[in-house]
């Protein structure tokens, strides 16, 4: 008990904290063109959303800006990052979603 070696024999005791591994916002942005439907369904389809709560966070980001739309481990975040920016790609609309750590 006590490992340094200023303790002159007494007994210390090193408190260790447990590391939480760092945990990411995953963000969407809202823009002029993709359309209201097809940012639902986004949420639908990556983020397991209802259609009403999907419906609720993509008005959200529409009058606010942005809105968190998840939070995840830093591969789980990337990942959800990823399709939603190939599936926007695909077709075709400038839709952002960007990842933070909290
Ligand atoms: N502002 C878009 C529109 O009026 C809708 C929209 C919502 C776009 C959320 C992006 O992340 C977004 N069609």
């Amino acid at each position: 008990d006590g490992e340094s070696e200023g303790d002159a024999g007494l007994a210390t005791k090193t408190k260790t904290r447990t590391q939480r591994p760092p945990m990411y916002k995953v963000l969407l942005l809202n823009d002029d063109y993709t359309p209201m439907e097809f940012v639902v369904h986004i949420l639908e389809r990556f983020f397991g959303m209802t259609h009403a709560q999907a419906f609720e966070i993509m008005l959200t980001v529409h009058k606010k800006g942005l809105a968190v739309v998840g939070v995840y481990s830093f591969e789980v975040a990337e990942t959800k990052v990823g399709q939603v920016m190939d599936f926007a790609r695909r077709h075709q609309h400038p839709l952002q979603c960007t990842m933070e750590k909290e």
